[in-house]
């Protein structure tokens, strides 16, 4: 397969500026008539090349004329023409049936529905499918009503009407110049939840929810994010809505969480269907942040969009903040950073540790597929927050305005969204351009120094910068630290003229070193408060000192993440890596931690997360070599002993809260969250009574955060009883999807020694089938990622089980097959035995006949 390079951008050699396109949706052979109103662009004598992939071609027509020159290929039509603005009339026939990609026209479930971000435009009709051709829509959909008496698209309804062979017709007309990845196509039978919004201007928008029947009780809360979304960018931003509509479908085939289509965004049914019996907190959480982040595509990414694909974070990097500043005025600040660390370490830091690092604008591509990476979302949205540091607030939404008087309408990159900060502000900002092209994560080595005599305190700054799979040579970049200085009785220092508490430096040498006089005694630094950047702070913290920082430190972010290092120091300590800390006994450790757990003052959300492990993925990043075993049996170790030190004050947390009835409100969300953790460590220590607390809330739950609790917690302790309450579980959701892709993943992590004969069984239940993204998430998908004693059984079997799955899914969805791939292909930091396993099976994939591009593009990357 060809690699396309960000350098190799050419102008498109036509524009389309408007397209007429009709439906005719049959099954298996769907009619698409595609009319094109076609400029040349510039002058130049070259034939018009169009995008097309498993498309019949019918007829090619110019001007009313029908066209005999033209040549086809697998991916292409090419049309030799010397006219300059001509009409184009392309006739062609699909299969959406057969389209088990879920990319371009599929038809699932009864319902037709397309995918047409990034590449899939041109799975439609042959066009030119690139983000940089911008035209208007007008399309007419033809359906059979009784079973499609919904047919919708993007923009304003205009016409409709009924035919004499049972069809009906639908006219749909978007007055907004967008690129064809933004077009959508939805029919099908649904039950309909409406709204109204009142814009900041007085104009009245229509809001039409799209559920499956029956579903009609889940769709509120996506309503009232929707409403909460289209208020905050209003007066946040200053953003209002365009179009008189604005339309959701929920479908159950979908490749990712949701697409921002204009007009007509399409869900995943698990970002949008809630209520307390189905939905945990965390959904109703997750659906209020993907709402918001489509919504906000309406200007960042919609309005003015990306010019090539490799600009892809200009719009999901600045989306993703956006999304993320929402997500924290809604609820916990606190907890929401935390939640956007805790990706970027376990998962942003792992991508940059592998053969797929890049930038979180890429160079290079093979599939645009896999490049909807952690590290152009969130690593991109550390990047925009960056910007937001380093320039205020005004600052930052001095830039966003600019940045939209000169670019609304047009597709740019992301060095235009940096012009228009830098000229906002009059800031020089080039330096700050290399976070774009520079993959990898930086490392910031601190070092400190005080003289007891003169009270000078020095402390001192260094950037390094490892090479990565794709990139040797790094340059410095411009890194802003804040930081504050606590003294021995955990008081906060004064660092300015006035009682400034907080420093923020910017960090854009290899080397810089701050002095501060007259500190009366040598000071703990707190270091980068709030996550200012997304590297690896260095400092030789002593456990004593971790946890004065974990009481003391006015940034939130740093306290809760002193107490991970502790954590985290302790668990390498037992598995045997003494070089990163000094040893500390585990009874230490823990000890430490007592004032957080009897604290009255500490807000419950942040005691739990304090409270909380790092995750084996977190401890995993922190090592350049990894002893998988040991590594997972110390966290275990320490999860336990941490469960029995403090088993009274893990009972009297659990049961210190009254059972109110369920609501997706903060304090009971909170409680929830805290109570369901007591329970783990209940569970973990086997505490007397805990076989019947954990019956107790299963039966009692009327909400599913407490149902999952239970389950949660008692695959923890003894599995007879859980397999117990599972039986009970899935007798009672088997008719749910959303409901039983819980109880998947629930089996699919289980640390048990027959795990592979178990989730063998699964998939032949029922309910599960390959062609269902979120079925094969559920389950081969936690396996992969979550399950770290199957996955990397020393013995190869969780290797080679993962290798014979996606070699099937390799033929049904090979985006879905290329995402699940991502554990197989980090064996850079495990032991020689399992990196020749996982290797071997990456063979094995790669010899597949038939492989796709996005498979091919890993596998090929990450082979030695
Ligand atoms: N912009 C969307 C990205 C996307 C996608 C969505 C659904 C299915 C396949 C897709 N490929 C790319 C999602 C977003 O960031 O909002
Ligand atoms: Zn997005």
């Amino acid at each position: 397969p060809a690699v396309k390079k960000r350098a190799d951008y050419r102008q498109p050699d036509f524009l389309i500026d408007h397209v007429d396109l009709e439906f005719t949706l049959i099954e298996t052979t769907t009619k698409v008539i595609c009319i094109s109103k076609v400029t040349r662009n510039g002058s130049h004598n070259k034939p018009l090349i169009l995008d097309g992939e498993g498309i019949q071609l019918s007829s090619v027509c110019i001007n009313g004329t029908e066209a005999a020159d033209y040549q086809q290929t697998d991916t292409s039509l090419t049309i030799d023409i010397d006219t300059d603005t001509f009409e184009l009339r392309i006739e062609s026939i699909i299969n959406p049936k057969d389209n088990s990609s879920l990319e371009g026209l599929y038809l699932q479930a009864g319902a037709y529905c397309t995918q047409c971000e990034a590449e899939g435009f041109r799975k439609i009709t042959y066009f030119l499918d690139r983000p940089d051709v911008l035209a208007t829509y007008d399309v007419k959909i033809i359906a059979d009503k009784v079973n499609f008496p919904f047919l919708l698209s993007n923009g304003n309804k205009v016409d409709s009407g009924d035919l004499s062979d049972g069809k009906h017709w639908i006219k749909w007309s978007d007055p907004f110049k967008k690129p064809c990845y933004l077009f959508a196509l939805v029919a099908g039978d649904f039950d309909l939840l409406e709204d109204k919004f009142v814009t900041q201007s007085g104009r009245t928008i229509a809001l039409e929810l799209f559920v499956d029947k029956g579903m009609l009780g889940r769709g509120q809360h996506a309503l009232d994010s929707l409403k909460k979304a289209m208020k905050w960018d209003e007066t946040e931003f200053g953003l209002e809505y365009d179009l008189d509509i604005y339309m959701i479908v929920a479908v159950d085939f979908f490749n990712m969480g949701a697409m921002e289509n204009k007009g007509l965004n399409v869900f995943n049914s698990k970002f949008v269907l809630a209520d307390a019996q189905t939905a945990t907190d965390e959904d109703y959480f997750n659906i209020e942040a993907v709402i918001a982040h489509e919504y906000f595509h309406n200007w960042t990414g919609n309005r003015v969009t990306c010019r090539d694909w490799f600009q892809l974070s200009l719009k999901e990097g600045l989306t993703v903040f956006r999304d993320q500043q929402f997500s924290a005025d809604m609820s916990s600040p606190i907890v929401n950073r935390i939640q956007n660390v805790k990706v970027i370490r376990e998962r942003q830091f792992a991508e940059d540790a592998s053969a797929m690092s890049h930038p979180i604008r890429p160079d290079e591509v093979i599939e645009m597929n896999n490049f909807y990476t952690v590290t152009v979302y969130d690593k991109g949205s550390e990047v925009i927050r960056m910007l937001f540091t380093l320039l205020s607030k005004t600052g930052f939404l001095a830039g966003i305005k600019l940045y939209f008087k000169r670019f609304d309408g047009q597709a740019v990159t992301c060095d235009d969204f940096v012009q228009a900060m830098e000229d906002a502000n009059d800031k020089d900002l080039s330096q700050f351009r290399r976070w774009y092209s520079q993959s990898g994560t930086p490392q910031i080595v601190v070092t400190d120094t005080y003289d007891a005599i003169s009270k000078i305190y020095r402390i001192a700054f260094e950037q390094k910068h490892i090479a990565t799979f794709e990139q040797k040579e790094k340059q410095n970049l411009v890194i802003p630290i804040q930081f504050s200085l606590l003294n021995d009785k955990l008081e906060s220092l004064n660092l300015g003229d006035t009682d400034q508490q907080q420093l923020t430096l910017e960090l854009n040498e290899t080397q810089q070193c701050l002095e501060f006089y007259n500190v009366e005694s040598k000071p703990i630094p707190s270091l980068l408060h709030g996550f200012s950047a997304p590297v690896k702070v260095d400092y030789p913290y002593t456990q004593q000192q971790l946890g004065n920082v974990m009481l003391g430190s006015p940034d939130e972010f740093a306290r809760w993440d002193a107490g991970q290092q502790l954590f985290s120091n302790c668990i390498h300590n037992l598995a045997g890596k003494t070089e990163l800390q000094q040893t500390t006994s585990i009874a230490e450790t823990i000890a430490m931690f007592e004032p957080i757990i009897e604290s009255k003052d500490i807000s419950l959300a942040l005691k739990a997360e304090i409270l909380t492990l790092p995750s084996f993925e977190t401890l995993f990043q922190q090592l350049d070599t990894v002893n998988i075993d040991a590594l997972n049996q110390s966290r275990k170790q320490l999860f336990k002993a941490l469960a029995q030190t403090f088993q009274a004050n893990w009972l009297s947390h659990y049961s210190a809260f009254e059972k109110q009835p369920y609501a997706y409100q903060s304090q009971q969300v909170e409680q929830r969250k805290m109570q369901n953790l007591a329970l783990k460590y209940l569970t973990l220590s086997a505490q007397p009574d805990v076989e019947q607390l954990l019956t107790q809330q299963f039966n009692n739950a009327d909400n599913m955060t407490d149902s999952l609790g239970v389950l949660g917690a008692a695959q923890l302790g003894d599995l007879d009883l859980f397999e117990r309450l599972m039986l009970a579980f899935e007798q009672k959701w088997h008719a749910d999807p959303l409901v039983l892709d819980k109880w998947f993943a629930l089996h699919a992590n289980t640390d048990r020694s027959d795990i592979l004969a178990r989730i063998s069984i699964l998939m032949g239940h029922s309910r599960f089938t390959i062609n269902n993204p979120n079925r094969v998430r559920a389950l081969i998908g936690t396996f992969c990622f979550f399950n770290v004693a199957g996955f990397h059984n020393i013995d190869g079997t969780g290797y080679k089980f993962v290798a014979d799955y996606l070699i099937k899914l390799n033929e049904v969805n090979p985006q879905i097959a290329a995402r699940i791939i991502t554990p197989l292909i980090q064996w850079q930091k495990v032991d020689k035995t399992r990196q020749q396993l996982m290797q071997l099976q990456l063979m094995r994939i790669g010899d597949t006949k038939g492989l796709s591009k996005d498979l091919f593009e890993k596998i090929s990357k990450s082979l030695p």
